[in-house]
């Protein structure tokens, strides 16, 4: 039997390293090494990551290495990539690597290459996608389409909303983009509230087609588009396309399966950014560059795979976030884009990292004894700065940064580029080095003032470089994330792929729908609580 994580050898040994470890400043770790700057770098896929200002050694570097070793991380990395059901407890392949494969790659689930699919459904996404723009696709009353709204939810809604934003230096500005995800009327209401109906076209984004949140918002779209159209249900053939794997309950919302773009079982929600569910970023950015994205997926999916792991990207900042979560205690991770573009990528990030990696048990299904998963967080830089950085500089808990920067603005304007990235090494320097006592004195600071200006420094950052923002550096950018959840979650022998954490309050919602719309007082048997609060909220609304 193998053992308990927590009693393996490459664990037991990083324990023992750590301790000395917490104790080493990178001042120190930079004081001895000249070359540390240079020599922790690697580049992949076009993206430079500095990793020197994390708090390792070569020693670290070895032992977490090992580690990776010890959990089969390459063992896990070919099963995923040969389409094996490694989503155990859902019995299901991961393949989002099989979403970017080029055309003629062979990537197979039971024997079937599923490859010449999903370029199928990209041609005709991409043909759908061709007439929209142009204008040859025409609204029920013959206009053309000029706002596009995505009706989905969590990894139906996020990755495009994050992508929608992040390439929107690329899009088609003459087409307006919203994204209702959220049950609250307010959302659908707001999004709608200037548009007309005839000029609008609705993508009901849903891998089940069932989610609650989806379809009570797609049934509204379609009362607010057949009120336009004096309830002419022919209308909803010319203004309503699903997103979908469930081609039953898409005709039976009215959606001819023509205007249906479909995907598969083996595409979790958080990885599908990159298939169908991603029709609105197509239509924002053409075929071409939504193609230029898949390459750029790709190519780090190709890295992942084949480079040894000390130099391997995703690998590498995976251990390093199982080193800090599990051996410094740090309970959240900080992602800090330099770019205005990425403002949703942090939002993205959270489900992405903390929906696969937020478990509790082990695959066999055991109880961990380590943390998995730390909250991730963060916001476009430089905003945060004049905000929470000062809990990550001067603040007692340890918050491991990634800062992502870019060589090239997209829209440079006189200095603005260079201020924005001095900001991105400034942040990291005074997070590694901090400033000490003496030097706060030196600076004539009075005495009183010393301890409250002193910056401790020793806090860890990654800096990433990208060229600029293209729908290919999106691309690796978001596979270097999900790859590095899929070594975090190798280490700790947990499932990255399910999500039933996400159930037990769908189900109880389920539950008190009825007991929230019911005429007559219904008979509640739950705690207290929730028994005093349906009450109440009965009464505010005057039932
Ligand atoms: C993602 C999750 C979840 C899912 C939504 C929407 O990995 O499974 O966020 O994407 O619940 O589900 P549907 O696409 O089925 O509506």
């Amino acid at each position: 039997m193998t053992p308990p994580l927590t009693a393996s050898p490459a664990w037991q040994a990083l324990q023992a390293h750590a301790t000395a470890l917490r104790n080493q400043h990178l001042r120190d770790l930079f004081a001895a090494d000249a070359q540390r700057g240079e020599r922790y770098t690697l580049q992949a896929a076009g993206i430079y990551l500095d990793y020197s200002k994390q708090r390792i050694t070569d020693e670290t570097l070895r032992l977490l290495l090992a580690l990776a070793d010890e959990a089969g991380l390459r063992q896990r990395i070919d099963a995923m990539f040969a389409g094996e059901r490694i989503n155990t407890t859902e019995h299901r392949a991961v393949l989002h690597v099989a979403l970017r494969a080029p055309r003629g790659a062979d990537i197979r689930v039971d024997g079937v290459n599923v490859v010449p699919e999903v370029h199928a459904v990209l041609d005709r996404m991409a043909a759908f996608a061709e007439r929209v723009r142009s204008g040859a696709w025409l609204g029920h009353g013959g206009q053309r389409i000029r706002n596009v709204v995505n009706i989905g939810i969590g990894g139906s809604d996020l990755g495009p909303v994050m992508a929608y934003e992040a390439l929107r230096h690329y899009s088609a500005r003459e087409l307006q983009f919203r994204f209702v995800s959220n049950v609250d009327g307010t959302d659908f209401a707001e999004a709608v509230h200037d548009l007309d109906a005839g000029e609008t076209l609705f993508i009901v984004s849903s891998k089940t087609f069932t989610t609650l949140e989806t379809m009570t918002n797609a049934h509204s779209a379609r009362d607010w588009a057949l009120a336009h159209f004096s309830g002419d249900v022919s209308a909803v053939a010319k203004h309503f396309v699903a997103v979908s794997t469930n081609a039953e309950a898409v005709s039976k919302f009215g959606i001819a399966t023509d205007n249906m773009f479909g995907f598969w079982d083996w595409v979790g929600g958080r990885y599908s950014m990159d298939s169908a569910i991603g029709l609105s970023t197509m239509l924002a950015v053409g075929p071409a560059h939504f193609r230029a994205m898949l390459a750029g997926f790709h190519e780090m999916d190709e890295h992942f795979r084949s480079a040894p792991f000390a130099q391997n990207m995703p690998v590498l900042m995976g251990l390093l976030t199982v080193l800090y979560a599990d051996f410094f205690d740090a309970q959240t991770q900080a992602v800090l884009p330099y770019e205005q573009y990425l403002k949703r990528f942090p939002a993205y990030l959270q489900q992405l990292t903390m929906e696969s990696n937020g478990k509790h048990v082990t695959l066999a299904g055991a109880h961990v004894d380590y943390d998995t998963s730390p909250v991730y967080w963060g916001e476009p830089g430089t905003n945060g700065q004049h905000s929470f950085y000062q809990l990550i500089h001067q603040g007692t808990r340890l918050i491991p940064c990634d800062f992502i920067g870019f060589g090239k603005s997209l829209n440079p304007l006189g200095r603005h580029h260079d201020m924005l990235l001095a900001n991105v090494f400034a942040q990291g320097q005074a997070l590694a080095f901090g400033k000490t006592a003496d030097e706060v004195r030196a600076e004539g600071t009075p005495e009183v003032l010393v301890p409250h200006r002193v910056f401790e420094g020793n806090r860890p950052s990654n800096t990433l470089l990208l060229d600029v923002l293209t729908p290919a550096a999106l691309g690796k950018l978001v596979a270097l994330y999900e790859h590095s959840v899929f070594t975090q979650a190798a280490v700790w022998r947990i499932n990255a792929f399910d999500q039933w954490g996400v159930e037990l309050g769908k189900v109880l919602a389920q539950r008190i729908i009825p007991q929230l719309e019911a005429d007559s007082e219904p008979a509640l048997a739950h705690d207290s609580s929730t028994n005093a609060l349906i009450r109440r909220y009965r009464q505010m609304k005057g039932a």
